[in-house]
């Protein structure tokens, strides 16, 4: 029997950057998913302690493939492309186990992803190596799944480091702890999962995705990370939206990089100003905010927070905020009040610290 545990994700600052082969600061968190893995008589079946019915399917069988729920092809897609790879996979019985609110932003998919790939790797003694167990994990929500997602979680799940937010260059898929600790600064980091509805969150994910790659087409550079003057570029174009793409873009990247110079100076309080201009960057340029997210925004600066913002792919999902320690009852309480003045359903809030990446249970 082998077990793996792999976390789901905050990130700090870099939003929608990872696809543009820019950089992100994202950490691991404490919550996440188990993968235990154990050889079985006949086929694949995975079990989910939060799905009702487990799922089995033939090894020999392509068919199947569109007819598993789509928690299980998290799962089985990494079966199927190890096949595919030519790995002889044997009779195997998956059982998952995950903690990490799905829909929430905080990649419960990555947690589930990740679990599986190093478990199985351990299990089946296939020594994919560092760049290998992510180029799996990434290819089973991209190919196998069909997410167009950048990477940036993945990687953040299995290589998270505790007390550190991890600074990675997308372009290269490079990676370099940084340290992060609010508490050693007196400060705390809140999560507020708004448990906003995603409103077409897939559809509207790809659109930016490919409205970037447009813009990049346009602009004659390989990725908008290349671009380096955000109004020169923005100048040049003449498509409004791909104007606000490309504005967001280039200036998260620039704000991620100031982000790992101040933290690694031991400057945190300064990253406070930059999380909320991440936040509007994010409401007024790329347009992926929901009014509940902006509206935590707002309760959390209201209440004393020195920078908030939505993290993760947007349309609702969790926001971050850095409090001063003593600022982080009320501001809960803040919170609350303004979703229900706002008819919004109750939010859930917790505090977060960076963890490790995905390890052996
Ligand atoms: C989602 C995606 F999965 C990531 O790759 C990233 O693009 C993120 O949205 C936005 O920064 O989590």
């Amino acid at each position: 029997m082998t077990r793996w545990f792999a976390p789901g994700r905050i990130n700090v600052i870099g939003e929608h950057t990872d696809y543009n082969d820019g950089f992100v600061l994202p950490m691991a968190l404490a919550m996440g998913c188990t993968a235990t893995i154990e050889d079985a008589g006949d086929g694949w079946t995975v079990v989910s302690a939060q799905a009702p019915e487990p799922v089995t399917v033939a090894p020999s069988g392509l068919e199947d493939r569109a007819e598993v729920p789509e928690w299980a092809s998290y799962v089985l897609g990494a079966l199927w492309l190890l096949r595919d790879d030519g790995v002889e996979v044997p009779a195997l019985r998956i059982e998952v186990d995950s903690d990490v609110p799905s829909g929430a932003g905080l990649s419960s998919s990555a947690a589930l992803v990740c679990s599986v790939v190093r478990a199985l790797d351990d299990h089946l003694g296939l020594r994919l190596g560092d760049d290998g167990l992510l180029d799996l994990s990434r290819r089973v929500e991209n190919d196998a799944v069909g997410a167009p997602t950048g990477g940036m979680d993945q990687l953040i799940s299995l290589r998270g480091e505790a007390g550190h937010a991890l600074f990675c260059d997308m372009r290269d898929l490079t990676s370099q702890p940084v340290p992060f600790d609010p508490s050693a600064a007196g400060l705390t980091l809140l999560v507020v999962d708004t448990r906003a509805p995603h409103r077409h969150a897939d559809g509207e994910y790809a659109a930016r995705r490919s409205g970037c790659e447009e813009a990049a087409r346009r602009l004659g550079v390989r990725a908008l990370r290349d671009v380096t003057d955000a109004e020169a570029a923005v100048a040049r174009l003449d498509d409004e939206e791909l104007q606000r793409y490309v504005r967001h873009v280039v200036t998260e990247d620039d704000r991620v990089l100031a982000a790992v110079r101040v933290l690694r100076e031991g400057r945190l309080a300064e990253l406070g100003p930059m999380l909320s201009e991440s936040h509007a960057s994010m409401r007024d340029d790329f347009r992926i905010t929901v009014p509940e997210v902006d509206t935590a925004v707002e309760a959390l600066m209201g209440a004393g927070a020195i920078g908030a913002r939505m993290t993760g792919g947007g349309f609702g999902g969790c926001v971050i905020g850095l409090l001063p320690d003593d600022a982080v009852e009320a501001s809960g309480d803040d919170v609350r009040r303004a979703f229900a003045d706002a008819g919004y359903g109750e939010p859930a809030l917790f505090t977060a610290s960076a963890e490790a990446g995905a390890r052996p249970v």
